[in-house]
């Protein structure tokens, strides 16, 4: 199960969304979802865990990763 770091309004975040959904990856299954918008508790952790402040963030074990393209391409890879 990976983490994703994001907030509703932000198109970055909507982009990997809407790749997840394509992907027919399940909340809470397959992912769990962090509200990190600015201010939250979640982007504490997202600089804490990557050191910088931006969304979307994705966390899986070892792997972690800014840049939509790149988190939709790795996800496109690991489940498609
Ligand atoms: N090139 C990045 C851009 C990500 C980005 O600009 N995210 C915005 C939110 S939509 C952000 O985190 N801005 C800094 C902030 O909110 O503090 C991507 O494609 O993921």
């Amino acid at each position: 199960m990976f983490q994703l770091y994001q907030y509703a309004t932000c198109p970055y975040c909507q982009r990997v969304m809407g790749t997840m959904q394509d992907l027919g990856l399940v909340e809470n299954k397959d992912f769990v979802l962090v509200e990190a918008s600015r201010g939250t508790p979640g982007r504490d952790e997202v600089v804490s865990l990557g050191g910088i402040s931006q969304v979307p963030f994705l966390v899986d074990g070892d792997t972690k990763m800014y840049e939509s393209g790149d988190i939709v391409a790795y996800l496109r890879k690991k489940y498609s």
